[in-house]
């Protein structure tokens, strides 16, 4: 408050200046060069004239400061002293045109114009912009204060858990290579045991397959032994033409002679052992000789095909490619595959090997995954500690928040030390307009803007990339975006963070009173 009385002060001072006898247009500041007791020397030098040449409507130096107070120099400049108000130059054509430009009305002297002096209600408004703007800036700078405390606080929470956390990475790395170790430890016997029983399981099926196959040899050999002597004879094997040998559509005596080997008969031992493997594959006893029946395509009437399918057959499209699987209905039951039958259980000595290993294995899993998570807590925290937050900290708490402006094509989204993007509002997919890069103010207040870079890149253009603008505010708000230049984004954004104390505010103020 003090400051706005010293800037109320100055105003007065003002109107007391206006009282210090002067040429026409000339301003406080430059009063000594016009000194009516002496010539006039142009204010650049360039020549000396009577001193009542000054302001006679007559243009005499080449900088125009012979006619502050006439429109006679095309150069020059009127000062007004705009009491109460900002003092201003005009140019001095519009000395006495008729529009007043000086809210003091000295403008329009000899003009006519009939001018009302407005500068003391601009300077209220102006002290209550001011006031407006103090306000604002000692209400930032508070929460800044804050915002600073709570900074520090973070800080050394954030580091003391950073410690604590590099300190248990290390046991708990420990814990974790100790269950690895014991959970392989499991795993051995675990899998010998997985093995073995695997291995029994195909040995028995195999021993199966063999009992199954002899089996079928001696129904074979009864089949083929049609006098049912014991014996089988080359003649019996004539009339099974799938034996035949050349390709010539007939079994020759030749042919089923060496499918006998060297004798003319055989028993069922040396049946099992020389003939069967021959003729393993190719035999068909009578009955499995007979034609198999053509495989009837299903049609509406087809009784196995319900209704509401038969309808579906019609769709044309997906539908078709969904009914396909259906088609193993008509797979004749002769050609469809055995299932495999399943392994058995495991015995309970595996079992408990099996229980035993998977326990290992999710505690190893368990320990790895807090590892993990630990590492990125850690990674997250040494990112977050590095960063430079302002001079003070005062920045922290933006990390990990983000702040939208929507505009009437797109929502804008700035993450502050992580990115920008845009996203339309009518559909289609987010676009990013730049990752975190660094502050970019200038030298004297490099906290004043945020650049962020290496965008999605811009069809013929740059990658994306966004200066963010920094103002104080009470609020932590983006109040405008813009793209000044193609794919280069800029961003007003206000927050408490930005405030410097407030003096410093208003005497920048005082100055431009
Ligand atoms: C999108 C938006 C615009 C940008 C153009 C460039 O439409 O990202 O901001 O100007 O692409 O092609």
């Amino acid at each position: 408050m003090k400051a706005l009385l010293a800037l109320l002060l100055l105003g007065a001072l003002g109107c007391w200046a206006v009282e210090v006898k002067r040429p026409r247009g000339v301003s406080v500041s430059n009063r000594g060069f016009y000194d009516d007791s002496k010539p006039f020397t142009c204010l650049d030098g360039s020549r000396t004239i009577p001193f009542d040449r000054v302001n006679d409507d007559y243009c005499d130096c080449a900088d125009g400061t012979d006619e502050p107070g006439t429109p006679a120099c095309s150069n020059g400049r009127f000062h007004c002293t705009n009491a109460g108000y900002k003092p201003q130059y005009i140019p001095s054509s519009r000395i006495n045109d008729g529009i007043c430009d000086c809210c003091d009305t000295t403008d329009e002297y000899n003009s006519g114009a009939v001018c009302e002096n407005t500068c003391r209600e601009l300077g209220r408004k102006e002290l209550e912009e001011l006031q407006i703007q103090a306000e604002v800036a000692r209400e930032g700078f508070r929460v800044k204060q804050l915002l600073i405390e709570e900074a520090r606080k973070g800080r050394e929470e954030k580091q003391t858990k950073l410690q604590e956390m590099v300190q248990s990475r290390q046991a708990l790395q420990a814990q974790v290579d100790s269950l690895r170790a014991e959970k392989e430890t499991a795993e051995t016997p675990e899998q010998e045991a997985k093995d073995a029983h695997k291995k029994a399981w195909e040995e028995s099926k195999e021993a199966e397959k063999a009992d199954v196959d002899k089996q079928r040899s001696l129904e074979v050999f009864t089949d083929l032994d049609q006098d049912s002597d014991g014996m089988l004879t080359a003649s019996e094997l004539l009339s099974h033409l799938e034996l035949d040998v050349d390709g010539d559509g007939s079994v020759s005596d030749q042919e089923a002679q060496s499918l006998l080997g060297g004798p003319s008969s055989v028993d069922v031992g040396s049946f099992q052992e020389s003939v069967w493997p021959q003729i393993r594959e190719k035999y068909k006893s009578e009955a499995d000789a007979l034609p198999v029946p053509p495989i009837e395509e299903p049609t509406e009437s087809h009784p196995e095909v319900p209704e509401d399918e038969d309808e579906e057959d019609g769709d044309e499209g997906e539908d078709d490619e969904e009914d396909e699987p259906e088609e193993d209905i008509r797979v004749p039951p002769s050609k469809t595959q055995e299932a495999e039958p399943e392994m058995p259980p495991y015995d309970e000595t595996t079992q408990a090997l099996i229980d035993a290993a998977q326990k290992a294995r999710s505690q190893y899993e368990e320990a790895e995954k807090s590892l993990r998570d630990m590492e990125d807590t850690i990674r997250g925290l040494e990112k977050e500690i590095s960063l430079d937050f302002g001079p003070n900290g005062e920045f922290s708490y933006l990390y990990g928040e983000c702040y939208e402006l929507s505009t009437s094509e797109y929502v804008y989204r700035l993450c502050p030390f992580n990115r920008v993007t845009q996203k339309p509002k009518h559909g289609g997919s987010e676009t990013n307009l730049g990752t975190w890069g660094s502050w970019a103010g200038p030298e004297d207040n490099k906290f004043s803007i945020m650049k962020f870079e290496h965008g999605t890149s811009c069809w013929q253009g740059p990658n994306r990339s966004t200066q963010v603008k920094l103002s104080c505010g009470k609020d932590t708000v983006v109040t405008s975006t813009s793209e000044p230049s193609r794919c280069e984004y800029l961003m007003e954004f206000f927050t408490p963070a930005a405030c410097h104390s407030p003096p410093e505010v208003l005497s920048e103020d005082h100055d431009e009173l």
